[in-house]
């Protein structure tokens, strides 16, 4: 920087403070800039689909790469919310770098520019080589990067104005240094100081800015509504099944009795959601293909229609758990599914006896390594298109699934399931399993205590401790309760319905006033008293017995 462009702006006449705050508007410039740049990218993903927006596409390769603790760490913390919480993040950092972008603009207006246009590559790759991505998916990025250049272009120009005769020149035209120093000398303060300033003109600018994304953006959310199945969906009548699930016994749900015990069935919109995908692929049941591959004697591709127009489909009660979930956790979940038996459908085609893993691929690029043996050899596995009496929810797999009972979701459950790859363990690393998760994952048995909530406070007296077990394939037989350094007392469990389904579990008990720890485990049908140590969900499920702390009085 010369001496001469530190000039106090008074000596080209101009009143001291003209321009003070420019340094502020410039960061404005910068985010009206970017919300313009997202925008006119929605607006265009409206026209070529929700999965080419920048923020969406790059979200989702964000996800892969996140560190496994920091991504249990988002599921435990905001659970189902987990996205939102990633797109909140990824709104943070775009506007603190556009904020960025808008001060070195100040000081050159072509690093304003060219951050504009690194951001815009970005999301062009990662929207252009997602696994269902195509060139055009660049589109969004690119227009948008256009649009928030220009609008970076129009923001900047009323800040920076020159004052005729006066030293202080462009950047542009001064001497010239290294990017980096520019960089840093804009950062420090080296904007063109002697300039002028149009606030008015500015902020009629930053105004048009505002409208613009504004309508660019809303709009483009309204177009990308024409990519939802949601009616084709509805419209979708499910065939009855073949074999129906067992009738339920009288009094099956202990929920109706006891205050805040898990009901023995999940409504579809309270079930735990665990996926990598922010925008929920939308696959148009016409549309719809299964393609069985790899170790088949007679590979094929199956339509929804057929699959639906099959005449041995089952419908059973099955509890599906999350490897992800904690000692205590809520990543569980109970549905009736409907859907085609997976072990002799797997027959049927002619499965090699040499497969050891099925390669599940979802239509979002999803990788699920499911384990032959328990596909062929588990009892009610399926290929599921049914949850509770309606097609399957888009967010949990529609419009088919996998559903594996006893194995958790990570290595059985692949939603938006597009194709079967019968091959073996050597051949391919699913997703999970690349990111160090055990290949094979086996449910352990669990017991969770529902009621009474941890550290809750309650008059002293009678009241009824409850929760839910689980031992998919096995059963639970016992669940037993300890309280302080008391005997282990077995509590009352729901009616046995079905080895697949958790138990809920229920002991009234006499809290004399204070504190009190409470500890469950249970026991499967096997004998398999579920153990004390302690695991961590990764990266196998984890164990370890359930403990709450509560104040009776
Ligand atoms: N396509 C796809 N399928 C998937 C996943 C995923 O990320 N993508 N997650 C799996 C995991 S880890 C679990 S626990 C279950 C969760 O199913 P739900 O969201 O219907 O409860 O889906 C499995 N299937
Ligand atoms: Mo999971």
């Amino acid at each position: 920087m010369t001496t001469t462009e530190q000039t106090p702006a008074t000596a080209a006449g101009e009143p001291a403070g003209t321009a003070r705050g420019r340094r502020p508007l410039a960061a404005l410039a910068g985010l009206l800039s970017a919300a313009v740049a997202l925008g006119v990218a929605e607006l265009a993903a409206g026209l070529i689909g929700p999965a080419s927006s920048p923020v969406v596409a790059v979200g989702n390769s964000v996800i892969p790469l996140t560190p496994e603790p920091v991504k249990q760490f988002a599921i435990d913390t905001f659970g189902a919310q987990d996205k939102v919480a990633l797109v909140v993040g990824t709104l943070v950092l775009v506007g603190i770098y556009a904020a960025l972008l808008g001060l070195l603009s100040l000081r050159d207006r072509r690093m304003g520019i060219a951050g504009i246009a690194l951001f815009g590559v970005v999301g062009a790759v990662a929207a252009a080589t997602r696994p269902a991505g195509g060139i055009l998916d660049a589109v969004p990025s690119v227009a948008g990067a256009l649009a928030g250049c220009l609008a970076l272009l129009a923001l900047v120009r009323p800040l920076t104005l020159a004052v005729p005769g006066h030293a202080g020149a462009p950047a542009a035209e001064a001497p010239p240094a290294a990017p980096l120093e520019r960089v840093r000398a804009a950062l420090a303060g080296g904007d063109r100081k002697g300039g002028t300033l149009d606030r008015r003109r500015f902020f009629v600018t930053g105004g048009v800015a505002v409208g613009v994304a504004a309508a660019a953006g809303g709009g483009g959310r309204l177009l990308q509504r024409r990519f939802a199945v949601a009616d084709e969906r509805a419209a979708i009548t499910l065939p009855r099944p073949a074999s129906p699930a067992a009738p339920l016994p009288p009094g099956a749900d202990l929920a109706a009795e006891v205050d805040g015990l898990t009901p023995l069935f999940t409504r579809n919109g309270d079930f735990y959601r665990v996926d990598t995908a922010i925008t929920v692929p939308q696959i148009r049941p016409a549309e719809y293909r299964l393609e069985l591959a790899g170790q088949f004697d007679r590979g094929r591709t199956w339509s929804l229609a057929d699959l639906l127009d099959r005449d041995d489909l089952i419908e059973r009660d099955i509890t599906l758990t999350c490897v992800s979930n904690e000692v205590g956790g809520g990543l569980a979940g109970t549905a009736r599914w409907l859907g085609v038996p997976l072990g002799a459908f797997l027959r049927e085609h002619g499965i090699g006896r040499g497969s050891t893993q099925l390669v599940c691929r979802s239509s979002d690029g999803m990788t699920i390594g499911a384990s032959t043996r328990a596909a062929l050899e588990t009892e009610d596995a399926m290929l599921a298109v049914g949850m509770n009496g309606e097609p399957l929810p888009v967010e949990h797999g529609f419009p088919v699934r996998m559903v594996i009972p006893g194995q958790y979701g990570y290595v059985s459950a692949c939603k938006w399931l597009t194709r079967i790859e019968a091959g073996t363990y050597d051949d391919f690393d699913a997703y999970w399993t690349e990111r160090d998760w055990a290949a094979e994952g086996p449910i352990k048995i669990a017991s969770r205590i529902d009621t009474p909530a941890p550290l809750r406070r309650f008059p002293a007296g009678r009241r009824a401790i409850a929760g839910v077990a689980w031992a998919q394939t096995r059963g639970i037989a016992a669940v037993e309760v300890r309280v302080d350094d008391g005997e282990w007392t077995p509590a009352e469990l729901s009616p046995q319905v079905d080895a697949d389904l958790w138990r809920q579990w229920v002991l009234p008990y006499d809290f004399p006033a204070g504190r009190h720890t409470v500890t469950v485990r249970a026991t499967g049908a096997d004998g398999e008293v579920q153990t004390d140590e302690r695991a961590a969900p990764f990266p196998a499920g984890s164990s370890g017995w359930h403990t709450v702390e509560v104040i009776a009085g």
